[in-house]
């Protein structure tokens, strides 16, 4: 059996990132996949590149990388650019927007969003009519999969449906469901077409939330209050909705 743990959404915390990394190790996994949103809205992007570049055998964008590299000037997008330098920048410019891999019988896609766009949020809530069109080929042909994993909406779940199966790693450093650092793990026979047990679980890790909080109060950064509401919460931009 394969274990691979799957990290998503990191956005420069790297207390969060650290307390994941360290929860993967103690169980022995060594493997990781990332589903992008390393960089922007927390303090440290250019550090959480540096880690996640290191630590990950595969590395997709999400929305926030794609703003980072390609998005149109703003005052600040501008302080993380500066942060992360064109080193850095390039690197997310170039990152894949899907993988796709067999384990134990099922074609596995991992996204950010959906395979074929950083910008398609799919809520854990949408219509399975919605949610199965991230099974579709993004090349357009007819291979479809049968599990997708993916990031973006910052909240774990796992949907069975139509034979399918949707799963939502949550979010390492700025979770919008509980206040803890979420990721999954997939365990199975990696790079095997023939059917045998597969597994998926969704792990939640507590993490030094206030050490996150004076992180980015000294690194002065932009919408400072906002993301501190969010760390402490759960909750988006610290409102209900
Ligand atoms: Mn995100």
């Amino acid at each position: 059996m394969d274990r691979i743990a799957i990290i998503s959404d990191i956005h420069g915390n790297i207390p969060a990132l650290e307390a994941v990394v360290l929860d993967i190790k103690n169980r022995g996994i060594s493997r990781i996949m990332c589903l992008g949103d390393l960089a922007g809205k927390g303090p440290d992007s250019d550090i959480a590149v540096d880690m996640i570049k290191n630590d990950c055998e595969l590395v997709v964008k999400g929305n926030w990388d794609y703003f980072m590299a390609e998005g149109d000037y703003n005052v600040m997008l501008a302080w993380h650019r500066k942060k992360l330098g064109e080193k850095r920048l390039n690197y997310l410019k170039n990152l894949p927007g899907y993988a796709e891999f067999y384990m134990s019988g099922r074609l596995i896609r991992l996204c950010h969003a959906a395979p074929n766009d950083v910008f398609h949020r799919v809520q854990s809530t949408a219509s399975y009519e919605e949610k199965i069109t991230l099974f579709k080929d993004p090349k357009g042909e007819d291979k479809e999969s049968d599990i997708v994993g993916y990031g973006d909406i910052h909240g774990s779940y796992i949907d069975n449906f139509q034979g399918k199966t949707l799963f939502n790693v949550g979010s390492v450093g700025n979770p919008l469901d509980i206040t803890q650092s979420s990721y999954g793990i997939i365990e199975g026979s990696y790079e095997e077409k023939s059917t045998s047990a597969f597994s998926i679980s969704l792990v939640k890790v507590p993490y030094d939330i206030e050490k996150a909080v004076q992180q980015a109060i000294e690194s002065k950064m932009p919408d400072l209050q906002e993301y501190i509401n969010e760390l402490r919460t759960a909750r988006y931009r610290g409102k209900n909705d």
